[in-house]
């Protein structure tokens, strides 16, 4: 465990603040926008980041808000096609779809004026090609590594699994949300060089939603992730079929991530003061990508469309509204649909979650709807001026999700999420229960049985919590008291238990896991034995040690 190294962000031009809304702390750019200021608290992080002197970059940061808007219509990811079918790997004699999937170095226009951006990619575009399947439909993909021998994002060789005897770069493919049989489920030191490949099988057991795959290789799964290895992967079936919900043309999928610019139209990735060690505790980009496009625009008619919207940023909280105001209807998340429809004014997304979101226009013809994610302008809507007829239905009812009862838990784990600061609070690290990821696994539920997990955050930081293979439901949150916890030992709650929002509470696979706050989630762990893990979503925090491993036993 190699800590002692990494400081806050550089703070190359611009500094940080820290602000608190809907209990949550999340730290953001200051950008000048009075929204945030007004709320702002300078936090020890952006004094300390006072006091660091960044090297410069070569080439300066693009300021987004000098391109354009909307001069690009929004691009939709094209549909994955398989190769072949071949025999089912589990002996059913089945015969599946099978697909070959490269990750590869390419280039994309990431809006009308910017040169070419050299990405890393599945298929050849970012986000790669859509995986289209039904519930209980196995799949096998051949995920091909054949990108180039070097890495073009700063490795910290510092980080457990990125030492400089590994080969520089490195892949392996996870599908998160995916109940996978641990051989296929992409484990963080089961990378493979350039020049290799991996076949996996996804048995897609599993209700339908919106999955996604990305990269997931030890210690340096933000930059491949950031270089832009990630991809949907949507699972249907014939329940969600007769709901008659907005379909085809009127489904669209949205892929959220943030990136830094430079003014070259090139991919910048902060970096810390010192080259040895350049790790920085989160990457915040300016420029809001949407389908892999700035400002992007889509063109609708007046009638209700389904959005299958991803965060799919390394690190940035989306908060999700639009203007002028129109209420949404959240219909499913992680895991997918919700007992009935939510009606909300915005969508909170942390890194990994997912919202499946129906939006009328009808109501709006001739108008232009921006997507935004609190100050940020992330996409504009043109609704076409002339009435269209929608047979499409918002049924009042959508799938049964039954809560599970807390006594069916034959075991209660109460788990820490722990950073550590230095004298000047620069985050050293983070770790979950102070655990580093090598050490002994020390979770091992039972196959079929269910589990509470207390997530005790100690941190001033949300953490999306994620566990592989599983799905699981949010039972509670309630503020604790830190200080008293890291001191003495003992847990005080300073008020009553949260039961979780609305629009959480239908099955879950990634978890906000609020600053001071102990996190309730109840895990059947139904699927497969088998070695998986666990891990806070923001990416740097992933890649240095807020993961776990953890291990399915058979019965
Ligand atoms: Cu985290």
């Amino acid at each position: 465990m190699r800590l002692g190294h990494g400081r806050k962000f550089p703070c190359i031009g611009v500094c940080f603040v820290e602000e608190r809304a809907f209990g949550l702390i999340t730290r953001r750019r200051f950008l000048g926008h009075s929204a945030l200021t007004a709320s702002a608290v300078l936090s020890r992080r952006a004094i300390a980041q006072t006091m660091v002197q960044p090297a410069a970059p070569v080439i300066p940061n693009l300021d987004p808000n000098t391109l354009a808007r909307f001069v690009d219509p929004l691009p939709l990811p094209r549909v994955a096609q398989p190769v072949d079918h071949r025999a089912a790997p589990d002996g059913s004699g089945e015969r599946v779809p099978f697909y070959r999937i490269a990750m590869q170095a390419a280039r994309a226009k990431l809006h009308r004026d910017l040169p070419p951006t050299a990405l890393w990619a599945f298929g050849g575009s970012v986000p790669g090609p859509v995986f289209e399947t039904r519930s209980g439909q196995g799949q096998l993909i051949e995920w091909l590594n054949e990108l180039p021998a070097r890495h073009f994002l700063p490795i910290d060789h510092g980080i457990h699994g990125a030492e400089k005897e590994k080969p520089e770069v490195r892949g392996v493919v996870h599908l998160h949300g995916g109940k996978t049989p641990p051989e296929g489920d992409g484990y963080p030191e089961d990378w493979y060089a350039p020049g290799q490949s991996r076949t996996y099988y996804y048995p897609n057991r599993q209700d339908p939603t919106l999955l996604w795959y990305h990269d997931h290789t030890m210690g340096i799964n933000r930059l491949n992730v950031y270089a832009g290895l990630l991809g949907l992967y949507v699972i249907r079936d014939g329940v969600e079929d007769a709901l008659h919900l907005p379909n085809g043309k009127y489904e669209v999928p949205l892929m959220l991530m943030d990136r830094d610019l430079r003014r070259d139209g090139q991919l910048s990735y902060p970096v810390s003061p010192n080259p040895e060690k350049p790790w920085v505790p989160e990457a915040f980009g300016e420029a809001h990508l949407v389908n892999g496009k700035l400002f992007p625009y889509l063109d609708v008619e007046p009638r209700k469309y389904r959005f299958r919207i991803l965060n799919g940023a390394n690190g940035r909280f989306y908060r999700l509204s639009l203007s002028p105001e129109i209420e949404m209807n959240q219909i499913g998340t992680d895991q997918g649909l919700l007992p009935g429809p939510v009606p909300v004014k915005d969508v909170q997304l942390a890194p990994g979650e997912r919202a499946d979101v129906v939006i009328d226009f009808a109501e709006h013809r001739g108008a232009r709807v921006l997507l935004m994610s609190e100050a940020f302008t992330l996409m504009q809507f043109r609704v076409a001026p002339s009435a269209v007829s929608d047979s499409s239905v918002l049924p009042s009812t959508l799938r049964s999700v039954s809560p599970i009862v807390e006594a069916s838990a034959v075991n209660t784990r109460r788990l820490t999420l722990d950073e550590q600061l230095n004298m000047v609070s620069e985050s050293m690290g983070m770790l979950l229960n102070k655990t580093p990821w090598h050490m002994p696994v020390t979770e091992k539920p039972l196959l079929n049985t269910t589990e509470i997990w207390e997530l005790v955050n100690l941190t001033d930081d949300v953490h999306p919590i994620h566990l592989h293979m599983v799905k699981f439901q949010i039972l509670d949150r309630r503020r604790f008291d830190a200080f008293e916890y890291m001191t003495k030992g003992s847990l005080r709650y300073l008020g009553p238990a949260m039961a979780p929002e609305p629009n959480e509470m239908g099955w879950k696979d990634t978890a906000r896991v609020n600053s001071h706050t102990v996190t309730r989630i109840i895990v059947p762990f139904v699927g497969y034995p088998g070695r998986y893990v666990w891990h806070c979503h923001i990416l740097e925090h992933e890649d240095n040690e807020m993961m776990r491993p953890y291990e399915v036993l058979a019965t």
